[in-house]
């Protein structure tokens, strides 16, 4: 007999942090909020100065693969000047280090899951699973949110990093916890670069700079105030970018490249430059677009990436220019959330190369030039609240736990193109809608064309108030079962969470790669390296971006080169593969019950 949602929550069954609010949780958090560091207190805008994120070393190097090594810890850090927060950041930076990869050359990226086992204020059980967004992974590196890494365990990412450059990021999707975990600080970019890109005349290097963007709220001593708001949004009163609040930068007088990533739990931006002048978006998820697009605003939902130049040259030196937030709506804002970052004009440019933006940026993307005409499948797919729950066609995460994760809200075959209508009837609320695995083109919204700046490789749609937006994708290169959710991350949580199966016979996405108990065993190299392959031959953020070198395995080509194969080698994989088989079934049996019990521990 299968238990309805009801039934479950009369027997006291469920417990996501959505469902069972225990009381004290509501009265802590009423008591945060009275605590809430006064607007007076906060720190002046552009007073901070701008910071970028460290760059990730890797541990070790194979023929074809960087490996690293990366504890999601608790750590105090200072985001308010002169006082600690608490936050959980990988290696204990929020946001994280940045992971910078040439395409054709594999990463894996070891989590070790070093949380606190209850979570400071919110009082619930801690796991974390990460998903690197934007990625198209085997399953079981997919960030399952079911596929959880409790503390004390670990587990090895393999990213494949065959796909065109692009600004992906990765970051907690722990099932029922993902918004908590990831406001507390898991988050951090991961760019991809490849031949094409890094060839085009457009800034690169100390040029092209992450633009990490979240809101957070602080008690008057400085702890991370989390309020949900009745599981509709987490909303925090001040803006940070890449950890710091309305920090200022200082610029030439060139073009800068910015890429974007909206990491807020709930909040949506419309950016604008103060000055009223026009950006150039070139990029948005999935990578660059085939052609620059013109704009004075930008509509930026969670999880959203758009790589935009901005001009400098113009303005004389010490002129600010603010990056603002207009406020879209159904975002609850405060009289401080309003500004952004500040930009000053400091100095005339130093360097002058890659200065442009070219007509034409990318006009090879595969998913830009599919047609409406190739699909084979129109499915229509409702976003809504339904009896206090976000759903999805009247499906819920839960569902596709109490079905033991074999219900799917499509089954497209592989390289199987579809088209894919996504409606949010209400006005009250609006859902950045992020389908796991694929780009897509955005066809339409409303019947009318995108957005100019929508028109690239999306994987994250802003499906606004009483907006149906269409979508087009080809459902490939991988097989196996993804997911597709709501990237408010609230509801994402409370349950706006399904999946969709490509193809048979995929990898089974919790039970082909469990995680493991730590000690971790130590992750090995090649001793054999190649030319090119130090540590730190990598371009990134920060650092002009190295030629590829002779030998190395993007050098002269846009596709990598084959490469003998080798495996990675971690000691003792063969005697833990083994065991994790034995485990199966109980693992499995405890997961499942696990799922059910989250959150809501006192
Ligand atoms: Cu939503």
């Amino acid at each position: 007999m299968e238990l309805s949602r009801r039934d479950l929550l009369k027997l006291g069954f469920f417990g996501s942090a959505a469902l069972m609010l225990p009381a004290e949780r509501i009265a802590r958090t009423q008591l945060a909020i009275a605590d809430r560091m006064p607007a007076s207190r906060l720190p002046q805008p552009f007073t901070v100065p701008f910071a970028v994120p460290p760059v990730a070393t890797p541990v070790a190097r194979t023929v074809d693969t960087d490996l690293y090594s990366i504890a999601q810890v608790e750590a105090p850090v200072e985001i308010l000047p002169g006082l600690k927060t608490p936050i959980w950041g990988y290696n204990g930076i929020t946001p994280g280090p940045t992971i910078v990869v040439p395409q054709g050359r594999k990463t894996l990226v070891r989590q070790l899951c070093n949380l606190p086992a209850v979570h400071p204020t919110l009082r619930y059980n801690v796991w974390s699973s990460t998903h690197l967004h934007g990625s198209a992974s085997l399953p079981e590196y997919d960030g399952y949110a079911s596929d959880f890494t409790n503390p004390g365990e670990y587990k090895d990412y393999q990213y494949p990093n065959f796909q065109n450059a692009r600004t992906l990021w990765y970051h907690d999707h722990g099932v029922h916890i993902t918004a908590p975990n990831a406001y507390m600080g898991l988050a951090a970019m991961y760019i991809l670069h490849d031949q094409h890109e890094l060839a085009l005349p457009i800034p690169h290097g100390i040029y092209d700079v992450p633009l990490i963007i979240k809101d957070a709220m602080f008690t008057s001593s400085g702890e991370l105030i989390f309020d949900d708001r009745g599981a509709s949004g987490m909303f925090g009163d001040v803006i940070l970018v890449n950890g710091r609040p309305w920090p200022a930068m200082p610029v030439q007088r060139r073009k800068y490249r910015f890429r974007l990533l909206n990491a807020s739990v709930s909040r949506s931006y419309l950016l604008a430059l103060g000055t009223g002048d026009p950006f150039t978006v070139i990029g948005t998820d999935g990578g660059l677009m085939p052609a620059p697009a013109e704009t004075t605003t930008l509509r930026f939902g969670m999880a959203e990436r758009y790589e935009v130049i901005v001009d400098f040259a113009k303005y004389p030196i010490g002129t600010r220019v603010v990056l603002q937030n207009l406020g879209p709506e159904n975002n609850a804002d405060f009289e401080t959330t309003g500004v952004v970052m500040a930009f000053d004009v400091a100095a005339d440019a130093a360097h002058t190369l890659d200065n442009a933006i070219p007509p034409v940026i990318n006009p090879d993307n595969e998913v830009m030039r599919l047609a409406p005409s190739q699909a084979v499948t129109t499915r229509h797919m409702r976003f809504k609240r339904e009896g206090g729950q976000w759903t999805i066609d009247g499906q819920t995460w839960e569902d596709v736990v109490n079905s033991g994760f074999t219900r799917v809200v499509a089954d497209p075959k592989l390289g199987d193109v579809e088209i894919w209508e996504l409606e949010n009837s209400s006005n009250g609320w609006f859902h950045p809608v992020h389908i796991h695995l694929v780009d897509f083109q955005i066809l339409d919204r409303n019947g009318g064309p995108p957005l100019p700046y929508e028109r690239g490789p999306k994987d994250v749609v802003y499906v606004g108030e009483g907006e149906t937006v269409r979508v087009l994708m080809r459902f490939g290169p991988q097989v196996g079962r993804y997911m597709m959710h709501c990237h408010n991350l609230v509801h994402e949580d409370h349950d706006m969470m399904v999946q969709f199966e490509v193809g048979t016979g995929g990898h089974h996405p919790i039970d082909h790669d469990r995680p493991k108990h730590q000690p971790a065993p130590e992750l090995h190299g090649d001793e054999d390296r190649g030319p090119g392959s130090s540590p730190s031959s990598g371009p990134g953020p920060g650092r002009a971006p190295a030629p590829a070198q002779p030998g190395s395995p993007t050098a002269g080509s846009a596709k990598p080169k084959p490469k003998p194969k080798r495996k990675v080698t971690v000691k003792g994989k063969k005697v833990r593969k083994r065991k994790a088989k034995r485990k199966k079934r109980k693992s499995r049996r405890k997961r499942r019950t696990g799922s059910r019990t989250p959150g809501s521990r006192r």
